[in-house]
């Protein structure tokens, strides 16, 4: 994924394309569509007998749309979707112990044919308003913030990093949820604090911690390293915990090529830019004369030819299969 566009998979839809007939989205019998993310699509259910949407539940579908260089391209990656909503179905079972999350069925017949594979039915939840980001690796705009600042969203850094070095300990570097175009702003533990309160804003941060270093203890054991990743929690009200509190819930997708930085282990280096799991084979394709792109034109970016869409599909499915240890069916 683009640098600056991993950890804000919704934010920045390349105004040329954003609207584009192709990126309409799918009528779904039975359900209403409520919104457009760059690469999924958010229903909700339609109640059998009153015929309106219903409060309680929504369902998240998992496009083959790719970005890249915070452009949607034009090209479809087979099967994008379907590893995608397969692989956050994995990690939420492996942070069970974690964090509840807010999954209710990823089958028939909760979820339509139509989006078998990619879709999954959820508790529709009260979002935590914060994009709650944990870096073990320092890249991207963490690495450009730390260059003006030393430091990471209020959080103060040792002398002479480079892009790629791991951090002494993982950190929390939260951001505002910027409107949909533009860049998501980075904010300080204490600004979230004052925004959602002491309690859950100590907790997300614990959370978001907790979920990078058991993210990074499993792909350890694969070759991967995890340099960063983006989550999302929600409040459940109709589960209080034990002081009548409604619980955090785990949201969104998790641990995603979408939501996340995977880098193979073998070659991390630091002092230049990683290879990224996923995005390779259509970055250096993108920025090779072959494209005839100029990505500093602003112009969107030409259709990928037939190799590369299948080298990055098969990407996809070598970090699922190595991750999870399982064969993607
Ligand atoms: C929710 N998004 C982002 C995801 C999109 C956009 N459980 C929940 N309850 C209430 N709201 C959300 C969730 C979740 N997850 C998630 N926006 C709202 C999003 C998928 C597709 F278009």
């Amino acid at each position: 994924m683009s640098p600056e566009s991993a950890l804000s998979p919704e934010s920045a839809p390349s105004p040329e394309n954003a609207l584009s007939p192709e990126s309409a989205p799918a009528e779904l019998p039975g359900f209403v569509h409520v919104y457009s993310g760059k690469v999924r699509e958010l229903y909700a259910p339609v109640d059998r007998s009153t015929g309106e949407a219903t409060q309680d539940a929504l369902l998240l579908v998992a496009t083959d749309r790719m970005s890249a260089y915070d452009f949607i391209l034009d090209s479809d990656i087979p099967d994008k979707g379907k590893v995608l909503t397969q692989l956050s179905l994995w990690w939420f079972d492996q942070l069970a112990d974690i964090i509840p999350n807010h999954v209710i069925s990823s089958q028939a017949p909760e979820v339509p044919d139509a989006v078998a594979g990619r879709a999954v039915l959820v508790r529709r939840l009260d979002m935590v308003p914060v994009e709650c980001i944990g870096r073990a690796y320092l890249t991207g705009s963490g690495l450009a913030e730390y260059r003006e600042t030393s430091s990471v969203c209020g959080v103060p850094l040792p002398a002479g990093l480079q892009d790629g070095s791991l951090l002494p300990a993982p950190i929390f570097t939260p951001t505002s949820k910027a409107p949909i175009g533009q860049h998501d702003q980075p904010m300080t533990y204490d600004e979230v604090a004052a925004q959602i309160g002491e309690p859950i804003a100590s907790r997300v941060r614990d959370l978001t911690i907790a979920i990078l270093r058991r993210g990074n203890e499993i792909a350890a054991e694969r070759g991967i390293l995890l340099a960063d990743t983006k989550v999302e929690f929600g409040l459940d009200a109709s589960r209080p915990d034990a002081s009548g509190n409604p619980a955090i819930v785990l949201a969104d997708e998790v641990l995603t090529p979408d939501s996340s930085r995977f880098w193979p282990a073998a070659s991390w280096q630091p002092g230049r830019a990683q290879e990224s799991y996923d995005k390779q084979f259509v970055r250096d394709w993108l920025t090779s004369p072959a494209s005839g792109w100029d990505r500093s034109s602003g112009e969107a970016p030409p259709a990928l030819p037939d190799h590369i869409v299948e080298a990055t599909r098969s990407k996809y499915i070598e970090a699922f299969e190595a991750l999870t240890g399982r064969t993607f069916a």
